[in-house]
């Protein structure tokens, strides 16, 4: 039998919140006016086509103080208390909700019973509490703060361990994948004939995890190879100068990368189901930079020590790198982008040949110009950082958070440095230069030896943002 948990509660206190985000669903309905949910509804939990695990949403407790005279008296004298009182309470229609809540529970799920701790215990919430203690059937409380304070904690929790077998903090907002992994792990230890089923959802569960993650790096690892091997060229038109060809060819360039990328990202945010909502990235992000701007290569390029290990590792692309960690600023090379390109050709080899150009062997004339294969390793770790703030950012957006609209400046602080590849060894460094070697070398066959290292390294790497706060 599937497992199936009914999220129970008050009206408004963040059940289905909970819910969305544990369950990643971003199509679960959630508002700040209280009733939202009228009727019970089930989001399968599907792993490889398969469900493994059912939450329900429910509508909150109108009236729990008449529900647990009720259900008292039924308890006193019938020996399905629950079953009787809703076939009672059928009949009248100021517990519809009640009714309903209560369904779920009656054919045999479990319970994790949601409250905003951030505020007082009341008398409503003792009778909720005892109702559930009356059901008699396995239950998880679950403490959502709505509001900063742990004033309250304290005292919810006295109750809690009253009426429930176990309790814990879950925050809809911010709970993280390892904060999911950990509830579901406490499920297991409500109920003893869970244990086993709920060890393999939670098995399955890492296991979908990791592979997401293994796609997440298929994705990084081609968006890298498709950007640094990226090459285009074009003829210099009648009467163009030289310089003016190349500018206009480098503007097409970044364009490109910028799509490249922005087509990446999009696929990671679905691999890990945000289907609905355009979450807003943080205003202080770097990612609201430019690929090309100036803030960009600063914050997510190679640090200065590691610019000096990729130059003892020798090799053309190298140079340029150097150069930009040390010339870079002061050649000026962001400001002029796109307009004086002459300085970018050391970076993303802005060559241009006369009378080389031909098709299908036919000398095409004039004069052609050609910006990439990038020569610049500085690229392949800003696209690397990037997208790697971009998982992590997906990956901590929790699917109940709804304040999508909140205003977010594109705001670039001097914010330190936000790259992951900064504390990377020499070692590291070494993976992703063999790597970019072989991407930026033009006509070159991949090197499975470099990519596999790639993989590895990139792995471990998301496993770490995964499991980190
Ligand atoms: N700040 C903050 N707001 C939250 C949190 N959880 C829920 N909310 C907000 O609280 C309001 C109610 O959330 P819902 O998840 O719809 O609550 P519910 O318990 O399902 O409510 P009903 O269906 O009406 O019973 C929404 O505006 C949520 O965005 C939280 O952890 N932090
Ligand atoms: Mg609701």
């Amino acid at each position: 039998m599937i497992p199936e948990f009914a999220i129970l509660g008050h009206p408004n206190e963040g059940k289905s919140s909970v819910l969305s985000t544990l369950a990643e669903d971003d199509s679960v309905r959630v508002s700040p006016i209280p009733g939202e949910t009228t009727v019970c509804r089930s989001f399968p939990a599907i792993i490889d086509g398969r469900e493994v695990l059912r939450f329900t949403d429910t509508p909150g407790f109108q009236n729990p103080a008449r529900v647990l005279v009720e259900l008292k008296k039924r308890a006193k004298s019938g020996d399905n208390p629950l079953s009787d009182f809703r076939s009672f309470a059928a009949t009248v229609p100021e517990l519809h909700d009640d009714r309903e809540l209560l369904g779920p529970v009656e054919r045999g799920a479990g319970i994790i019973y949601v409250v905003d701790g951030s505020r007082p215990v009341r008398n409503v919430d003792r009778a909720e509490m005892e109702i559930l203690r009356l059901t008699g059937k396995p239950r998880m409380a679950v403490i959502n703060c709505k509001e900063e304070g742990e004033e309250h904690l304290e005292a919810w929790k006295n109750e809690f361990r009253k009426n429930f077998n176990c309790n814990r903090v879950f925050n809809a907002h911010r709970a993280t994948y390892a904060e999911r992994i950990l509830l579901l792990e406490a499920l297991k230890s409500i109920d003893q004939d869970w244990h086993r089923p709920l060890s393999q959802v939670v098995e399955a569960f890492r296991k979908d995890w990791a592979a997401r993650n293994d796609s997440t790096v298929d994705i990084i690892t081609g968006l890298l190879t498709d950007c640094l091997s990226l090459q285009i060229s074009e003829n210099i038109g009648p009467g163009e100068k030289t310089e003016e060809c190349r500018a206009r060819l480098f503007r097409t360039y970044s364009e490109t990368l910028a799509k490249k990328e922005k087509v990446a990202h999009q696929r990671i945010r679905s691999l890990f189901k945000h289907n609905i909502f355009q979450y807003e990235l943080p205003p202080h992000s770097v990612l609201h930079a430019d690929l090309f701007d100036e803030r960009t290569w600063q914050l997510l390029g190679l640090t200065k020590k590691q610019v000096v290990i990729a130059g003892g590792l020798g090799g053309a692309a190298i140079g340029a790198g150097l150069e930009m960690a040390t010339l870079g600023h002061s050649l000026g090379i962001f400001t002029v982008a796109g307009t004086v390109a002459g300085a970018l050709g050391a970076l993303f080899g802005g060559e241009s040949f006369s009378g080389k150009a031909e098709l299908m062997g036919i000398p095409l004339g004039g004069e052609r110009v050609q910006v990439g294969p990038a020569k610049a390793i500085d690229l392949f770790f800003i696209l690397l950082n990037r997208s790697l703030l971009y998982y992590r950012h997906t990956i901590n957006w929790a699917h109940g958070r709804r304040d999508y609209n909140k205003a977010s400046q594109p705001l670039i602080q001097a914010t330190p440095r936000q790259a992951f590849t900064d504390r990377w060894s020499a070692g590291n460094i070494k993976i992703c230069h063999d790597l970019f070697k072989t991407m930026s070398k033009k006509n070159s066959d991949s090197d499975d030896r470099a990519t596999t290292r790639f993989h590895e390294l990139l792995r471990t790497t998301l496993l770490e943002i995964s499991e980190s706060e």
